[in-house]
């Protein structure tokens, strides 16, 4: 197989500090020689691979954007930028290390007491302690304001009750960041550990979407946790707060999938023959890969916009929302695209096409879907909310 080109039309590398390529470099390498040649495997078992882990923890990738508790401290665009790479092997495994860095390092890092910091940024960082993030419920998906979940004050404890669906390495983590209605029915947040009273997993089986990655059910019957495991944020901006964090680098990691499937179909098209001549050389087909390579670089330079405003502190939640929007939806079309030039072959996992596109449908439905994040774009244009009627 021919080596992985990334695409850089608009040359974008320009643009990026000799540090930020190089942690991209190293990230891509170590996906190309880690994660590429096995992750068919793990796919087809439904098998998230744990022993990536320290790996993944050396590269600096876990809380990589946390300044101090041994995180590496690097700009929102080379955080971006190790997304891409990582999305570029797996979406399964892009999301392991979201999770646990953009919505429980950074709830801990922005909400947590100087405790709580101590006790579990360093290990996170060294993905000896994983975590997971239960927003969702059964019943509340798109609109977690209706959530059910909750928690009562009783003296130095809080009793959690309620269930959590869909949740990314629930059943690997060692700990949760469980957003639950307290006393007051305000949306608060709390650190629930393994082990503590009442608290159980189960792991979602089956799935056609995301197999290298775990995703669980996270049950609170009568689940005891001591006090100070609250987080000092009230409100549904809480976890919203940590969502922007997510969905910025989902943006960054969609363009990894779309770039992995344009160098695929570019490719397969220079080299499959049909009616005497490459495919390639089918207007039609050139017309798609066009279409690709016009939206992966518009994509990038969305997101490197994006990066370098969050680093001046300027980026707001509805720009991330477009950025998500756009990259993820744009990225499942590619994906298809892809799929459709290879033809048969785009059915088997010799390919990567097939694998991304069935990715890529949860990825475009998770931390908001596709719609929801049209909704919020229009509010904003708009001022009119359309979410509720
Ligand atoms: P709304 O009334 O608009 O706002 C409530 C409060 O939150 C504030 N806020 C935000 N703050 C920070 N960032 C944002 N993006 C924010 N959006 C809203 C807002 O200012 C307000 O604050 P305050 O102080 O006034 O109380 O809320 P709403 O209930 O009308 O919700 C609107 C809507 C639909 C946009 C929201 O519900 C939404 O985003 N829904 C989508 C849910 C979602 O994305 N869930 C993701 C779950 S986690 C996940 O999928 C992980 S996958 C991980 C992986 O594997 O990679
Ligand atoms: P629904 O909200 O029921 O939406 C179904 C459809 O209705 C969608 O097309 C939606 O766009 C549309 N819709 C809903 N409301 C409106 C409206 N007002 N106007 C127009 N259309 C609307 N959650 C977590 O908390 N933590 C996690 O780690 C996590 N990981 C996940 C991993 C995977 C693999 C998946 C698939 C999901 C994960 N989620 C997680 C849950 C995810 O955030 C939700 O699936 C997502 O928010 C959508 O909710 P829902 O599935 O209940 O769909």
């Amino acid at each position: 197989m021919k080596p992985y080109e990334a695409v850089d039309f608009m040359k974008l590398d320009d643009l990026l500090s000799d540090e930020e390529k190089m942690i991209r470099d190293s990230v891509r390498a170590f996906v190309s020689r880690e994660i590429i040649p096995h992750v068919g495997g793990w796919y087809d078992r439904g098998e998230f691979p744990k022993q990536l882990i320290p790996g993944l923890a050396e590269l600096g990738t876990l809380g990589a954007t946390i300044q101090g508790y041994g995180c590496a401290g690097v700009s929102s665009t080379a955080y971006g930028l190790i997304m891409q790479e990582l999305e570029r092997g797996d979406s399964g495994i892009r999301s392991f290390v979201s999770v646990q860095g953009a919505l429980c390092m950074y709830p801990i890092h922005a909400f947590g007491t100087e405790e709580q910091k101590n006790k579990y940024l360093p290990k996170m960082a060294k993905g000896e302690l994983i975590g997971c993030f239960g927003l969702t419920e059964p019943d509340f998906g798109s609109n977690p304001a209706g959530m059910r979940a909750t928690a009562r004050r009783e003296g130095g404890e809080f009793v959690l009750n309620g269930s959590k669906m869909w949740i990314t390495n629930g059943g690997l983590a060692h700990l949760a960041i469980v957003w639950a209605r307290d006393d007051e029915g305000k949306v608060a947040g709390f650190i629930v550990e393994r082990g503590d009273p009442g608290f159980s997993t189960r792991d979602i089986e089956k799935k056609f979407s995301l197999k290298a990655s775990v995703t669980s059910e996270l049950i609170f019957d009568n689940c005891r946790i001591p006090a100070s495991r609250q987080l000092n944020v009230k409100g549904l901006k809480g976890p919203f707060a940590c969502l922007n964090q997510a969905r910025y680098g989902i943006s960054w990691g969609a363009l990894g999938a779309s770039m992995a499937c344009y160098d695929e179909a570019v490719n397969y098209a220079k080299s499959r023959v049909q009616f005497d001549k490459p495919i390639a050389s089918h207007q039609l087909v050139q017309a798609k890969l066009v279409e690709m390579l016009t939206d992966i670089t518009l994509g990038q330079l969305l997101a490197l916009r994006l990066g370098r405003l969050k680093d001046q502190g300027q980026e707001t939640a509805t720009m991330i929302s477009m950025a998500k929007m756009n990259n993820v939806s744009k990225a499942l079309k590619h994906a298809r695209a892809t799929r459709d030039i290879l033809g048969a072959s785009g059915i088997t996992f010799e390919y990567q096409c097939g694998r991304h596109m069935l990715n890529l449908e949860s990825v475009n439905t998770y931390e908001g879907t596709e719609d929801i994040h049209r909704l919020v774009l229009g509010e904003h244009i708009t001022g009119i909310p359309a979410f509720r009627g």
